[in-house]
């Protein structure tokens, strides 16, 4: 055995020890092994199978109901200096915290089987795809790391030849909310959860390594671990764009990395490539320009408001070899969420005979698992491993009133500006007040691993001699009326935005500048055979001076929570659109 392999091995000893398993099994990814394992759940009632005839190799999993969906409270940076972590992340020191989980985690395998998970996140060639090793006491973890990630021997194999790996030690525990922890040591490449077995919470690759243990690696070694879609645009001359787009949470991640054109689109030839829905690794290349990946290889999405007209990729994927969590079902058994169709389901997320007065059938957090290549605009090109080039960052919220359809930074320190400005109405991805306006900087507010102070730091640290820096954009699909309808009819008739921003992009369109950025000339965007209300485009675009001047005031005050850690260019940007608003 390899050295590196011995201290693997050494490790999986040790957490044996502490959480006494019946049986140790080292995943290798393979179909027998799943296949296996499927058994093994439906038995135990963990998994119910569906309705084999419409959804061949589908499964359902229901949770326990107070096991939902991610808690931001009970989530650790476990950094030895509290400033490390930051405002932005609950902090426990590292000793407190060891000697908690110690004792969470003693015995809490007896009578179950610890597996050995190793895992790549990104295409296993890749020079930017990190691996972790994953100790897991839930089949059901497995099973969804096998879709989410390149899981088994061939991760196994690029560990030995690396020697680096990321660990993470996961315990259902008793699923009591009172003993649920997920801790983060940033400096010891390690994290431990215990008490849930939410994707967010226990598929420990997907937020707790690929973004918070990810974005704290990429500080140190010049590279971004971001909450971000990757979809590529494909005009009618062939020519490609790459977008990478954050969106806090259930803000139509999905959707657009799926985005079905417009029909007056599609016959001109226009094509959308899914890259990833939710998380993007980018780095510099020897050409200036920023090179993604998505870490992940499957899609873990909301359920609810997944339809034929809002996504008929997704629907399109979900009809075989897919994990359902907490989705309501049909009488024949099929999965069903609100928003899917006009049928009434039979049985509830839990379980229950469907009874409206018990609220929504499916939990508003229930998810779907599904390997992203049975999506029908995944590219192969998110199997390259050198990336894609990425053309324009996009930063979005939900709000229903003031920020603009669009708008574009003016140079990457406003665009960092911006992205650190990000505000978005909660929702249910989280525990917690669903609908309230929270500051969450480029979407990462639940997921960076270290002060956002250094954060935006570092960020800002792209801009360099020889560097070919993507755009950066603002987009807000949500605006509201007065009367509380949307303005926008988002979803496909995004690409008429995206349009624009390509365009910029390639130097094609002009914009109007203004104190908070660069918008479209007013017929800039292609709104033919849209039932737009009168006025929705003036009012879509208009920028209300007042109402900016009390948001920049608001964002002074965020970046004020920060301290002198914060980089003094953001603050400078910060007062400098402030004055032109108020001049
Ligand atoms: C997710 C989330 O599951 O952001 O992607 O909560
Ligand atoms: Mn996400």
């Amino acid at each position: 055995m390899t050295s590196e392999l011995a201290a693997l091995n050494e490790w999986v000893h040790s957490v044996a020890r502490l959480t006494r398993p019946d049986r140790i099994h080292w995943c290798d990814g393979s179909e027998a092994e799943n296949q296996a394992l499927t058994q093994l759940m439906l038995e135990t009632g963990d998994l119910i199978e569906l309705n084999r005839h419409s959804h061949p190799n589908c499964y359902l999993h229901r949770s326990n109901p107070s096991d939902v969906a991610r808690v931001e409270h009970l989530t650790f940076v476990c950094s030895r200096e509290r400033e490390t972590a930051g405002p932005n992340n609950c902090w426990m020191a590292p000793d407190a915290a060891h000697a908690q989980m110690d004792a969470l985690f003693d015995g809490c395998m007896v009578g179950r089987t610890l597996y050995v998970v190793p895992y790549c996140m990104g295409p296993i060639a890749s020079p930017i795809a990190r691996c972790g090793v994953e100790i897991t006491d839930s089949p059901y973890v497995v099973a969804n790391m096998r879709l989410m990630t390149r899981m088994g021997a061939a991760a196994l194999a690029r560990i030995e030849r690396e020697g680096r790996f990321v660990k993470g030690l996961h315990s259902l525990g008793d699923l009591d909310p009172a003993r649920r922890f997920i801790m983060h040591f940033p400096e010891e490449l390690l994290i431990q959860s215990v008490g849930s077995g939410y994707g967010g919470n226990a598929l420990l690759g997907k937020k707790c390594h690929a973004l918070r243990i990810g974005s704290y690696q990429a500080q140190s070694e010049g590279w971004l671990a971001e909450h971000m879609l990757i979809v590529g645009i494909e005009n009618p001359q062939g020519e490609t764009h790459y977008i990478a787009a954050a969106f806090p949470s259930a803000c139509g991640k999905t959707n657009l990395a799926m985005l079905i054109p417009p029909a007056a689109y599609r016959e001109a030839g226009w094509k959308v490539w899914t890259v990833g829905d939710d998380i993007c690794w980018m780095q510099p290349g020897p050409d200036g320009q920023l090179w993604a990946i998505n870490p992940e290889a499957g899609f873990f999405g909301v359920a609810p408001g997944t339809s034929a007209k809002t996504n008929a990729n997704a629907l399109a994927m979900l009809n075989r070899d897919a994990i359902f969590t907490n989705v309501a079902v049909t009488a024949d058994n099929q999965p069903w969420w609100e928003g899917l169709d006009q049928r009434v389901p039979a049985k509830d997320w839990q379980g229950r005979d469907y009874d409206p007065a018990n609220g929504p059938a499916a939990h508003p957090n229930s998810r779907f698992t599904v390997s992203a290549r049975q999506c029908p605009s995944w590219t192969e090109r998110a199997e390259d491993a050198g990336g894609v080039p990425i053309s324009a960052i996009v930063f979005g919220g939900r709000r229903e009133s003031l920020i603009p359809l669009v708008f574009e930074a003016r140079d990457w320190t406003h665009g960092v500006l911006v992205g650190a400005a990000m505000a978005s109405e909660t929702t249910a991805a989280a525990t917690g007040a669903v609908g309230v306006v929270r500051r969450d900087s480029m979407a990462m507010k639940p997921f960076c691993g270290y002060n956002f102070a250094d954060y935006f730091s570092h960020w800002l640290s792209f801009e360099k001699a020889g560097a070919r820096l993507p755009r950066i954009f603002h987009v807000n699909w949500f605006r509201k009326d007065a009367d509380g309808k949307f303005l926008w009819p988002g979803f496909g008739d995004n690409l008429r935005v995206l349009e624009w921003i390509c365009n910029r992009c390639a130097g094609r369109a002009d914009a109007v500048a203004t104190p908070i950025g660069n918008l479209p000339d007013p017929d800039a965007i292609n709104i033919e055979g849209l039932d737009l209300d009168a006025g929705a485009m003036h009012t879509l675009l208009h920028v209300d001076s007042a109402a900016w001047q009390a948001e920049l005031a608001a964002i002074g005050e965020y970046f004020d929570s920060f301290g002198d850690r914060l980089p003094p260019a953001l603050r400078g940007e910060q007062q400098r659109i402030a004055a032109a608003l108020a001049g």
